[in-house]
């Protein structure tokens, strides 16, 4: 028997190539123009998108970014961690700013939730950690992930199972009694509040696996936004210190019920230099004026916590090794513009491991596992001139100075990935596209 396999639709990815906040929220709120339906497939609100456009600013945590864009659904896949109290917040939030949310936001009934509960847990493990915390959001993330893995978590569908919500919310809060101690939580007005919060819900609840593949089968135009990065996942980052979700494209599968076939462009946004907040390594990290200044230009504080971002220079050695794993069919190099001031700019091309017995140390060929090798490798860099000029009105290539041009070039002939999106401002339109 033959099966006809000529014509299949694909979806498109956006995740971030570093460890976060690398500007994905801009350019899915770009692709979005065109999209169909906009998805998440994986964190909750630890996550934090910022988008301007015509100098409004808006900040997305678990609805996906799309939803400015008038054409576009947005759908919140099974592999989501939700907490409905701040999912409600942000939709009336959003709308607060004028945009319309009504019939245009959809959560996969497969969906984790995170409780209350989960947040106070993960305030508490971070006390225990001491002086080894991760550096949360504290959004409950990691606990309600466990939950999910250990199998007592608490699925949408079970809003509307009455009897096994209840059951399942006291069986799950009196073991993590048991665990932490008693903490401030009362279940009784936990069901009641969940109860109203259900029947809230209830209309934007789907089988999203179905759903996709419909939307899919219809060659809808779908748009997956990453959240996080691939250095803060689970598997394949600085771990522990990562976030507790796959968010590399293989997210992207886990989290919708898509088949990996169904995966086309999968798009890496790339910070024009690094930053990272909360603990763990970062090799390239700039403790002096440097890092001070890209902080400062860069506006680098957190979106969901208000935390200052650590800075440092971009290092190609981690991009490549996220290349490895993601398989980017192109990228967007964002924030290119933070540079405008430098007179030189470092780019790290290498990690030389310690020299021994008067030898020069190994250089590594890829991000190594193990911390304590990170932590002691040395940083090989690269310096390139800068360009001293404000490029923030440049919509071309040819625009840029040629200083701009080269640290573009240099990026991409070392990861052999075309740079299709260059952002040069916050706003919408502040980005070069040079496919
Ligand atoms: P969690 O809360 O369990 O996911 O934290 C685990 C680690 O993952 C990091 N993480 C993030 N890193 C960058 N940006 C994130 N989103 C917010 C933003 C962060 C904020 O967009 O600015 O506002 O602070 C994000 N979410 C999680 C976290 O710092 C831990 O290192
Ligand atoms: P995300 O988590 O990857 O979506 O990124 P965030 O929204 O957390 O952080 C990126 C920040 O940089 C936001 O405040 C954006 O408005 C801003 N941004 C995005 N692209 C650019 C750019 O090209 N230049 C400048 N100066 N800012 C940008
Ligand atoms: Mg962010």
């Amino acid at each position: 028997m033959t099966v006809s396999t000529s014509k299949v639709d694909k979806l498109s990815v956006v995740v971030g190539a570093q460890w976060g906040d690398e500007g994905k929220g801009k350019l899915v709120d770009m692709l979005a123009q065109k999209a169909d339906i906009c998805a998440r497939c994986q964190g909750g609100n630890n996550a934090g998108h910022t988008i301007v456009v015509d100098g409004v600013k808006y900040d997305f945590h678990l609805i996906p970014s799309g939803l400015i864009s008038p054409t576009c659904t947005t759908l919140l896949g099974n592999g989501l961690v939700i907490h409905l109290p701040s999912f409600f917040e942000e939709i009336a939030n959003l709308e607060a700013k004028g945009l319309n949310c009504e019939g245009r936001i959809f959560v996969s009934d497969r969906a984790h939730l995170v409780f209350d509960f989960h947040q106070i847990v993960d305030g508490i493990k971070e006390v225990e950690l001491g002086r080894g915390s991760i550096g949360t959001t504290k959004k409950g993330i990691g606990p309600a992930y466990s939950s999910k893995a250990s199998r007592s978590g608490i699925r949408v569908h079970h809003l509307y199972e009455d009897d096994v919500f209840e059951s399942r919310l006291r069986s799950i809060v009196a073991n993590r009694f048991k665990r932490y101690g008693q903490f401030d939580y009362d279940v009784e007005a936990e069901l009641k509040r969940y109860r109203q919060l259900a029947a809230k819900l209830k209309p934007m609840v789907v089988d999203s696996v179905t759903y996709m593949h419909a939307s899919l089968q219809q060659g809808k135009n779908i748009l997956v936004e990453g959240a996080n990065a691939i250095m803060l996942d689970i598997d394949f980052g600085t771990y522990p210190f990562v976030t507790s979700s796959n968010t590399g494209v293989a997210g992207v599968c886990t989290g919708l019920g898509v088949p990996p076939n169904r995966i086309g462009d999968v798009i890496g946004v790339v910070k024009a230099y690094t930053t990272r907040v909360g603990e763990g390594p970062f090799p390239t990290e700039q403790l002096n004026s440097v890092g001070e200044t890209l902080q400062d230009v860069g506006h680098e504080y957190g979106t969901t916590t208000g935390r200052k971002r650590r800075c440092g220079w971009l290092d190609l050695v981690l991009l490549k090794y996220s290349h490895m794993v993601n398989g980017y069919t192109s990228l967007n190099l964002t924030k290119l513009d933070v540079l405008d001031g430098f007179a030189e700019i470092k780019v790290a091309t290498g990690y030389r491991l310690p020299a021994q017995n008067g030898q020069p140390g190994e250089l590594l060929d890829s991000f190594p596992a193990s911390l304590s090798t990170l932590a002691e490798v040395e940083v090989v860099y690269e310096t390139l001139p800068g360009w001293q000029s404000d490029i923030s009105n440049c919509r071309t290539f040819e625009e840029l100075p040629v200083q701009a041009q080269e640290y573009v070039r240099f990026t991409e002939n070392y990861l052999g990935v075309p740079i299709d999106y260059i952002g040069v401002g916050v706003s919408r339109t502040a980005m070069i596209n040079c496919p």
